[in-house]
């Protein structure tokens, strides 16, 4: 049966997911839905399938999933070669804490949903939207970045590709679309210039989708 999944080409959360299933080289079908222009992802057709009116959604023999993490451990249990999560407990929790510092503690912050009612309901500029985004990614990335200084190799965790590149990466893309300077986190641009050269990231890239308006 094959997979179809609900994306953006510009969503994060939907790279993520891309990400995982060009890595384990899963053939999917790609169901564009469009956030910006008509709001797709609040119209009925899609609401009914996640209530949460947000991208990625995945939908497969029968089982629908939103949220990407659930998405991507789906992915993994279901497609196990090269596994994204180490099977050693510890090194599971180490890799799900570094995922999350980004899937929770940055992504949230700065979604569509988000920056539009901090706009309307505070009486704020698109401008100060940008300040708003690149304030809390760098925030985020001070942390992160003093963690993968300790467990990075080529890679997030080690010279294995793991769940944890899958996260960085497309929130990369996101800092440097608001143009953060990217030499002051040495250790994630290192992992994000590692990762930038396979083929399945390259395949993942929002600008590599059909959906794409420009990046
Ligand atoms: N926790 C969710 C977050 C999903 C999410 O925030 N999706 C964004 C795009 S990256 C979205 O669809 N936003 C639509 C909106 O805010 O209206 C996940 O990891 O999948």
């Amino acid at each position: 049966m094959r997979p179809i999944l609900y994306g953006y080409f510009r969503s994060s959360c939907s790279y993520r997911v891309r990400m995982a299933l060009h890595y384990k080289k899963i053939d999917f079908e790609y169901r564009a839905v469009n956030l910006k222009d008509g709001s797709e992802q609040l119209k009925d057709g899609f609401i009914s399938l996640n209530p949460r009116g947000e991208v990625p959604y995945f939908s497969h023999g029968g089982i629908g999933l939103s949220q990407s993490m659930a998405i991507i451990q789906y992915i993994d249990r279901l497609w196990s070669k090269s596994p994204l999560f180490p099977k050693n407990d510890v090194d599971y929790c180490k890799c799900m804490e570094l995922c999350e510092m980004i899937n929770t503690g940055i992504q949230p912050i700065q979604n569509l949903a988000v920056i539009k009612y901090v706009i309307s309901t505070f009486n704020r500029t698109p401008e100060e939207r940008g300040h708003w985004s690149k304030h809390w990614i760098e925030k985020g990335f001070q942390a992160l970045e003093a963690k993968l200084s300790v467990c990075a190799g080529t890679y997030a965790v080690g010279d294995e590709i793991s769940a944890c590149d899958l996260f960085l990466v497309p929130q990369v893309y996101n800092a440097l679309r608001f143009k953060m300077d990217m030499t002051q986190f040495p250790v994630i641009n290192r992992v994000y210039t590692n990762c930038m050269k396979l083929d399945w990231v390259e395949a993942s890239a929002p600008e590599n989708q059909p959906d794409c308006t420009g990046v």
